[in-house]
């Protein structure tokens, strides 16, 4: 994006850096060799070398515009200034090209998605009325009607940035779209809407980034017949994060449902000798229970709702909460030392009555649960032995058990929906929805972070490609020369985790296949193997971290719970007790082993099965038409009116917005229509503009004269070179600049 430096001279309105806006803009006073001198629009008057700062667009757009290719700086402090511009107005959607930025509101803005507002975008090509996500979603659509193709839209962003909200609004409008009429009864689209409030209960919770966070990753198809109305769907889920049922910190909450069930109506909590929530180990590990202005009693009534409309039958929808009533008794079971010494008891009373509790909820032996949270076989060649746990293993067992459970479940719930909304085999058509988590960099990553960042890596790829492509289609369309476009491609980030053999998921595998290895051998074998990958870094003084250099920043990843958090492996103990249960909806939950199943349980990879999803994912994709919507959270404290430079500038380079913009202007980031060139340039040559040639050929003879090299003149519009319009501009300065001189000149000897 490099702006050549002769295109700032005294006079030209500028940015440049500043330690706590990110950017400031100001202008230049006064220039010294490399150094400008600059007063910003603060007031202070600093001194930036000329290379660091860029040229700012004083006129056009001073309101902000709605589309960021229009601007005729596309650079960092442009896109960042007209999003906050805009933000300031409530106008929270914006453009670049046919990408949307979202930035979260964080207050309701009913008027905004309210019925009249989707009856004005219908049918109305991209880029007429304001930014819009129905804008998106109609143009896929008609797309998909026009083209029989099917469509998506990727949602994106990090937590809390409004990614779920913006894709339920997609959802609305497809469903506005391609609704039934109401007479129809239970129709597909109130389901396919509805399932969005049941994986919500089970599927988000309250983290200190989200009051409302969805813990998995989610890919929606909605099927359309010929007639564009909906007529299936199918719903995809990723990676639900597992520890939250058993460990959570402060503030955070557990998975929604626990609580809804704690606030059920006496008679229900009564049936699952439920109480406060504030008595279960599961919940009371942090100190926050209630969401302010959330009732969770009323969204325990909701939820049995929708999970109505969604075909889940009474019966059903009491086995789905017996057990999540189970888990939370299951929770409470403590264990102390036993009889001898390395073995473990339930400890008290207490703890055996939530444990005679979780065996009737789960229609199981209280003696059998007990032993299968409590023992192990060994299976030796010559005999079976039996080995009793300590009270951390029984704990770490029960645990594990509350865990499978819970993921059982959930997946449970996810079948269910799939079944009972069906997807519609003869249609040919669909948008798929996708709602996933963004890129993560914390303190601490580990094995979740690597697989959502891989994830993002996938994402980034199938981005930049089509960002490349459509970059390509604008300039043939133009009949105009695109070899100047190059893009930087991330497949050396993707072969370092997922190339088999040899990629890091391969050789975790490897690791965990492997009864001696360690988390330490693991990463030696990392740091043997990829010591002179480009993206690949062992930190200086770690002994088993490893980074990794995505292409939204380095993460450093602590590499102590991969193994233990890459085998999926239910202990034969735990699978024996649920599958024997006296609840058929809890047997179905556990289906016996086959022979071969049972030979191969040792070690299912969660990696290998991930990064599997993510190829089919990528598969559905790339059949599609893709539209990108990019989620921004303007600050951290998830407050109104707040517009944080720093974050957002983070998130922009790491969802990709700066990287398309990057693509952009390696080839020709800025274009105007002929004539918009001339009203602006024409002033750099009045003689042209005088004489009676085209306006094609008047502006050639505006950029010739200007000594420009490298531009290209399509069929209709001027296509520029980056830092092209900067310096037409720094000459339209300089000559605006002195007639203002003469003006003001004249007016002095008049005086
Ligand atoms: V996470 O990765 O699942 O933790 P999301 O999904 O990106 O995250 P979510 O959609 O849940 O974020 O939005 C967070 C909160 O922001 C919502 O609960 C709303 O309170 C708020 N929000 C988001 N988008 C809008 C909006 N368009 N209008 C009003 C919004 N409020
Ligand atoms: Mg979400």
């Amino acid at each position: 994006m490099g702006i050549p430096v002769d295109t700032i001279v005294v006079g030209s309105h500028v940015w440049v850096g500043d330690p706590e806006l990110v950017w400031v803009d100001g202008q230049v006073v006064n220039i010294n060799g490399e150094d400008a001198e600059i007063l910003t629009s603060n007031g202070n008057l600093i001194v930036a070398k000329v290379s660091k700062i860029y040229p700012k667009d004083a006129e056009t757009f001073a309101d902000g515009g709605d589309d960021m290719t229009k601007l005729s700086y596309l650079h960092e402090p442009g896109v960042l200034h007209n999003l906050a511009t805009r933000f300031e107005m409530n106008e929270i959607y914006t453009y670049t090209g046919n990408i949307l930025i979202a930035i979260n509101p964080f207050q309701s803005l009913p008027q905004l998605y309210d019925a009249f507002t989707m009856e004005l975008y219908k049918g109305i090509p991209l880029g007429k009325l304001s930014p819009h996500v129905f804008a998106i979603a109609d143009a896929a659509y008609r797309e998909m009607m026009k083209e029989g193709k099917s469509n998506s839209v990727l949602v994106s962003g990090e937590s809390g940035a409004g990614k779920t909200e913006t894709t339920k609004m997609l959802m609305r409008y497809l469903a506005f779209l391609g609704g039934h009429s109401a007479a129809e009864g239970r129709t597909v689209e109130q389901q396919v809407l509805e399932s969005n409030p049941v994986l919500e209960a089970f599927g988000n919770a309250k983290t200190s980034r989200n009051n409302n966070s969805s813990r998995f990753g989610k890919f929606v198809e909605i099927q359309f017949d010929k007639l564009g109305r909906i007529s299936g769907a199918a719903v995809r889920t990723y990676l639900l994060e597992r520890s939250r049922v058993c460990q959570i910190s402060d503030p955070e909450r557990n998975y929604h449902c626990f609580y809804l069930l704690c606030a059920a109506p006496p008679q229900e909590r009564e049936r699952y000798k439920l109480g406060n929530p504030r008595s279960f180990h599961y919940l009371n590990q942090s100190n926050c229970y209630e969401l302010e202005g959330v009732s969770d009693a009323h969204d325990y009534l909701t939820t049995r709702r929708a999970m109505d409309i969604v075909g889940i039958s009474e019966k059903e929808q009491d086995s789905v909460f017996r057990v999540v009533a189970a888990i939370l008794h299951l929770g409470n079971i403590d264990f102390s030392k036993g009889e001898d010494n390395d073995s473990a008891a339930v400890e008290d009373e207490l703890s055996l009555f939530h444990l005679q509790m979780a065996a009737e909820l789960l229609m199981c032996d209280p003696h059998v649960l007990e032993n299968a949270l409590c023992k192990r076989a060994m299976i030796t060649p010559e005999e079976i032995i039996e080995r009793s746990l300590d009270s951390h293993g029984a704990r770490v067992s029960r645990d594990g058990l509350a865990k499978t459970l819970y993921s059982r479940l959930f997946d449970w719930l996810v079948d269910k929906i799939n079944v009972s909304i069906g997807p519609d085999p003869s249609s040919n058509c669909l948008i798929g929805v996708l709602d996933i988590y963004g890129f993560e960099s914390f303190k601490n990553n580990s094995f979740e972070q690597f697989c959502i960042n891989f994830t993002n890596e996938k994402l980034q790829q199938h981005f930049n490609q089509h960002v490349f492509k459509m970059e390509q289609e604008k300039y043939t369309r133009e009949e105009i020369d695109w070899s100047y476009i190059d893009f930087i491609d991330n497949q050396d980030v993707l072969d370092l985790i997922e190339k088999k053999p040899g990629g890091i998921i391969a050789l975790l595998d490897e690791a965990c296949m492997f009864p001696k290895s360690t988390h330490e051998t693991f990463s030696q074998k990392l740091y043997q193997i990829f010591k002179d990958h480009k993206r690949f870094v062992k930190p200086k003084l770690a002994r088993s971290d490893f980074s990794i250099l995505h292409y939204a920043g380095e993460v450093q990843y602590k590499s102590d719970l991969f193994l233990d958090k890459n085998k999926d492996y239910v202990v034969p103990e735990h699978q024996d007790l649920l599958s024997s249960s006296k609840c058929s909806f809890v047997a179905g939950l556990f289906p016996p082993l086959s022979e071969e199943a049972g030979k191969n349980s040792k070690f299912s990879s969660i990696g290998s099965r991930f990064k599997l999803q993510l190829q089919q994912l990528m598969e559905i994709l790339n059949s599609t038409e893709p539209h990108y919507i990019r989620c921004v959270k303007p600050n951290n404290l998830l407050s109104p009116g707040i517009f944080d430079n720093t974050s957002v500038m983070q998130q922009l380079r790491s969802g990709g917005v700066l990287e398309a913009v990057r693509v952009k202007c390696s080839g020709y980031p800025t274009y105007r229509s002929f004539l918009q060139f001339l009203t602006r340039f024409g002033i750099l040559a009045p003689e042209v503009l005088k004489g009676h040639c085209d306006e094609k050929v008047a502006c050639e003879k505006i950029l010739d004269k200007m000594g420009l090299t490298g531009y290209q003149i399509g069929k209709t519009k001027v296509f520029l070179r980056a830092g092209q319009m900067a310096e037409l501009d720094a000459w339209r300065t300089e000559i605006l600049g002195n007639s203002a001189k003469v003006i003001q000149l004249k007016t002095k000897t008049r005086i």
